[in-house]
């Protein structure tokens, strides 16, 4: 039997159990959070995907001698022109190493996100370092707070630490721990920032705020009892479509008991995203709820944080939501769909479209490989050495090479090949940087390693900013018009697809009180575009929303042009739309 883990971008993380001659995969029973079980997206849409098996050039298959040829001249031809652009389709470490093409070539990659920047700007304002919250911290909670993350689907291990314990959830979708939660509150989209600031006040007002920690740990902590008295009452409530009562029991749930934030993405994608999480973390601030068992938030935290890392990348940067294609010769896009995944999806298509040199490099044909000129076969999970950190817990798992690979070629021998292919010193063993990470972790006795940054109560100590104190939100600054007619536009994961691997949706859901009937295509449009779905209908979505899964085919030409106040991330869910039925 080996051990690896599994490559998709996912909070869990899985060790995993590998038998080299069946391949059968079950989950490393005795990892904090696995613990035994694997989800289908392993055991079953990652065997059934159809891979890309052989390279091709305009549409014409070709071997990868011809392929790794034209991959090199283009990229040589490009000079400064070329942007690499990597996503999230396997998220090992290795797949950076194609970062140093760029950065020793010449040439352009991304910064920002699609995904969880903005809220980890705001962690980083008020904690200075975004850390994961452990498992075994998790555990030790009294009450749970889901916070915008759809546990059942997109953390599944998460499910078993909300047992017995007191369960609380925040979200606009009666979600399937909505269904569970002692309390629920149905949230109006984009306004958590409100909650979070009433919250806080409410905790004041309840004496429950933690004097001591305010007063030795926070900066400024009299000057934000302030700031959260500027937030009237009545209209932030009004905001969150929450009432009195709700926040009553809100406070009723929480009192004297230790609490866990579990925070996802639905809460950030929008301009204003670093503030909601500055505001949510400000709320556990409040109640010294930072350094203490069973207590804290947890977002998507820093995997590389307490890591020096051997692979040094230094390369001029473009906004990853924003990626202006056009302006570059030559795009390498990694692990990514890009044409479908972007926000507006419309001006995506065209900037793709100038490109000279579009290279897809990825295992599975998708709308970005059908726009290419060169297609690459990667190798999976199986077929190459990697290592995998997680976002939202502190342990990593080794990813040795467990079978050979029919075709495709990896990220680190593609990147091997084109740097000497261009003149330069070619790469290290691909062990020596996994060697590298692996010495700066912490090894359990049962053989699990912990990040360099792992302490059992983040915070314990210090906070990681100037102050060494947690810092308070000082302003806030939002332009959207939350109020413009139309309807909110949710798009959370899908149960069956991973992004836009796999199985993705192909419906849209309603509430029932908009008149459509079942399999009805309706069309939603936005400012930016449309898109024509057919109709499912559904009691846990909210009247003034419409929900169209990540992944579903269409659903970023409603999705707008713009990032983040902070962070440099996508903001999905920042638009209205309208719906039109089709006669
Ligand atoms: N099955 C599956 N699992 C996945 C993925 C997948 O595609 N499929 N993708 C992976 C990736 S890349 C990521 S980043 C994670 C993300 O996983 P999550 O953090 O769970 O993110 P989402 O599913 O986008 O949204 C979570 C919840 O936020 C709610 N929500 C939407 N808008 C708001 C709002 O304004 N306020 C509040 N309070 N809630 C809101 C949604 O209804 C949803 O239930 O999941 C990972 N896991
Ligand atoms: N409307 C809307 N859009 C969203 C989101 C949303 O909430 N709403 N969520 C956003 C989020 S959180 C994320 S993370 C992004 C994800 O979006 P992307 O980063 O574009 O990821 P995927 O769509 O999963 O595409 C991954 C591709 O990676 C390839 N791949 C898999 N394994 C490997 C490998 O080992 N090597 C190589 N070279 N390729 C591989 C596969 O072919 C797959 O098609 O989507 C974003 N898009
Ligand atoms: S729960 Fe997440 S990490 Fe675990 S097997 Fe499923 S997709 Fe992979
Ligand atoms: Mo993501």
């Amino acid at each position: 039997m080996k051990i690896t883990a599994c490559p998709l971008d996912c909070y869990d993380a899985c060790a995993v159990v590998v038998d080299p001659e069946t391949l059968k995969m079950t989950g490393l029973p005795h990892h904090p959070l696995t613990r035994g079980t694997l989800c289908p997206h392993l055991n079953r849409h990652y065997k059934e995907a159809e891979r890309i098996t052989k390279p091709r050039i305009d549409g014409k298959e070709v071997t990868m001698e011809e392929a790794l040829e034209a991959v090199a001249d283009a990229v040589r031809e490009a000079g400064e022109e070329f942007l690499l652009y990597r996503g999230s389709g396997h998220v090992g470490f290795m797949q950076s190493i194609t970062e140093l093409l760029p950065a020793r070539l010449g040439g352009w990659t991304t910064e920002g996100s699609l995904c969880d920047g903005a809220g980890q700007a705001g962690v980083e304002a008020g904690r200075g370092i975004s850390l994961a919250l452990p498992p075994e911290s998790i555990d030790e909670a009294e009450a749970i707070i889901v916070w915008g993350r759809n546990v059942s689907v997109t953390d599944p291990h998460m499910m078993e630490m909300l047992k017995n314990k007191t369960l609380i959830v925040i979200d606009p979708v009666k979600t399937k721990v909505a269904k569970m939660a002692d309390l629920y509150l149905q949230i109006r989209p984009r306004s958590d920032f409100y909650l979070a600031m009433l919250l806080a006040r409410f905790m004041y007002m309840e004496d429950m705020e933690d004097k001591v920690f305010l007063q030795e740990r926070c900066e400024d902590a009299d000057w934000y009892y302030d700031f959260l008295r500027t937030f009237r009452i009545r209209i932030s409530l009004e905001k969150c479509d929450i009432a009195l009562d709700d926040l009553g029991d809100l406070l009723y749930q929480m009192q004297n008991k230790k609490c866990v934030f579990l925070v996802g993405t639905g809460v950030q994608k929008y301009s204003i995203g670093d503030q909601v999480l500055h505001a949510i973390d400000g709320l556990a601030a409040v109640l010294g709820f930072f350094g203490k068992p069973g207590c804290g938030v947890s977002f998507l935290s820093d995997s590389m944080a307490g890591f020096n890392t051997p692979i040094q990348k230094s390369a001029k940067k473009v906004a990853k939501p924003l990626a202006p294609f056009g302006r570059f010769k030559t795009v390498l896009v990694q692990g990514a769909n890009p044409a479908a995944q972007m926000p507006a999806q419309k001006r995506v298509e065209e900037e793709l479209s100038k490109v000279q040199n579009l290279i897809y490099f990825g295992l599975y044909e998708n709308e970005t490989s059908e726009m290419a000129r060169i297609v690459l076969p990667a190798k999976d999970f199986l077929e190459k050495e990697d290592l995998r950190l997680s976002y939202a817990h502190p342990y990593l798992q080794p990813m040795p090479k467990i079978k050979e690979a029919p075709y495709g070629i990896s990220e680190y021998e593609l990147t091997d090949h084109l740097l000497r292919a261009l003149g330069k010193e070619g790469l290290q063993r691909t062990q020596s940087y996994i060697d590298a990470m692996v010495s700066q972790c912490i090894e359990e006795p049962d053989g699990l390693l912990r990040s360099p940054a792992y302490t059992r109560h983040p915070y314990e100590q210090d906070f990681e900013t100037d102050s060494g104190n947690f810092e308070f939100l000082e302003e806030f600054e939002d332009d959207f018009d939350d109020e413009a007619e139309g309807l909110w536009l949710l798009t959370p994961k899908s149960p069956h697809s991973l992004n836009s691997q796999f199985r993705r949706e192909t419906h849209l859901w309603l509430h029932p009180s908009h008149g459509y009937e079942e399999e009805e295509m309706v069309c939603v449009v936005s400012e930016f575009g449309d898109v024509t779905l057919p109709v499912r209908l559904s009691e846990d979505i909210r009247r003034d929303s419409v929900l169209i899964y990540a992944g579903t085919p269409g659903v970023n030409r409603l999705t707008p042009p713009i990032m983040s106040l902070q962070g440099k991330n996508a903001c999905y869910q920042e638009v209205k739309v309208q719906l039109e039925k089709i006669s």
